[in-house]
């Protein structure tokens, strides 16, 4: 014999929270064993809190029961043939108000009672309902039972929200990367450039800002647009669905970075070749940086000043030294820079620079 109460469980799982009033129940079935066995469980159920208003054997029965009754239960017998299953599944699917109809099988092997559950949303629920529905074993075997057009349909509504959510958020992403990239370009974030090295790194940094602006706008993009677009619903207090891993995500943002960083460092080498090319005869020029002053010396000329002279698109060698801590020549119209180290002859560090552009640059210390 079929295990009723294993069924009924089932059934009061799927209502979840407990109605405020007793749920009304209609029973359908021509065999007086159903009704009574289903009865006497009920009644063992106290805490249900459930009412039985009818008992009805026939289809005529069941439906004039359906309308002077109103139950928000239907329990049918799935195996009956004077009560026709199909009959309340079309009245099921027509009509409008809350309704759930449970189909009941007592024969042998059959363990699961089939849940109709029919109820009406706040338009700004659907989203929500449909999430769980696509979650949810429950619902599917729902959707099964229904006519197929309409699973399709909720189907279809569900890919065309997806897809309107990741177009929505492409457009998203392309508009802060575009408006990042016009700010960009209008915005000079550089100082003049004054030397051939100077090319080179700014290059390399625009680079880097257009590499930096997509991913801005890949990362803030997305998180503002799932903060506006998939905020809480009011009086939702729901978990969001739980995501197991993904191997192709996990793939993705493995290889791309990877590929990016290797990208980078080739450039970034290539550019570093570039900066430290030495050109034939440059003109040599001993720095010694000390607290408080740079002392400029041009062994070819026999001058020592305390300002740096240097003629345009000749390369200049400096070769640097300090006499008390470490400093760091730097002018930013050059770009480059370089570590000043006191110790002697030992540790002169060389820096090449090609001005390009006639003009009067301060030298700073990078270190201060
Ligand atoms: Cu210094």
């Amino acid at each position: 014999m079929y295990d009723l109460s294993y069924a009924w469980e089932a059934h009061l799982m799927t209502n979840g929270k407990k109605q405020p009033n007793p749920w009304r129940v209609l029973i359908a079935s021509s065999h007086p064993l159903f009704a009574q066995g289903l009865l006497s469980l009920l009644q063992k159920r106290q805490k249900a809190e459930v009412e039985v208003v009818g008992l009805v054997s026939t289809v005529d029965e069941a439906l004039s029961a359906l309308q002077s009754l109103n139950p928000d239960l239907v329990v049918v017998d799935y195996d009956d043939d004077k009560v026709n299953r199909d009959d309340f599944l079309k009245r099921f699917v027509t009509g409008g108000s809350r309704l759930r109809v449970v189909l009941l099988s007592l024969k042998e092997g059959g363990d699961e009672a089939i849940v109709y559950d029919r109820r009406t949303l706040a338009a700004s629920r659907i989203d929500e309902w449909l999430k769980k529905w696509t979650d949810s074993q429950e619902y599917e075997t729902v959707s099964d039972f229904n006519n197929d057009n309409k699973k399709r349909g909720e189907v279809d509504l569900e890919r065309s929200n997806k897809m309107k959510h990741v177009i929505g958020a492409i457009l998203f992403v392309i508009g802060i990367a575009a408006g990042g990239i016009f700010a960009l370009e209008r915005i000079n974030l550089l100082p003049d450039q004054a030397s051939v090295q100077a090319q080179y790194i700014d290059e390399l940094f625009n680079i880097h800002f257009l590499a930096i602006v997509v991913l801005f706008a890949l990362i803030v993009g997305l998180m503002v647009f799932s903060i506006l677009v998939f905020r809480r619903k009011p009086g939702d207090k729901t978990d969001g669905p739980h995501v197991e891993g993904s191997s192709n995500l996990e793939a993705i943002w493995t290889i791309v970075p990877l590929i990016a960083v290797l990208v980078i460092a080739f450039v970034g080498a290539d550019v570093l070749g570039a900066v430290e090319r030495p050109e034939p005869r440059p003109l040599e020029v001993r720095v010694v940086s000390s607290q408080w002053n740079w002392l400029f010396e041009y062994p070819d000329y026999g001058i020592i000043s305390p300002e740096l002279v240097l003629p345009i698109d000749q390369q200049a060698l400096l070769l640097l030294t300090s006499t008390d801590v470490i400093h760091s020549f730097w002018v930013p119209e050059f770009r480059v820079k370089q570590d000043a180290l006191p110790g002697g002859e030992d540790m002169v560090r060389p820096l090449r620079i090609t001005p390009t552009q006639i003009g009067n640059y301060k030298v700073l210390c990078a270190e201060l």
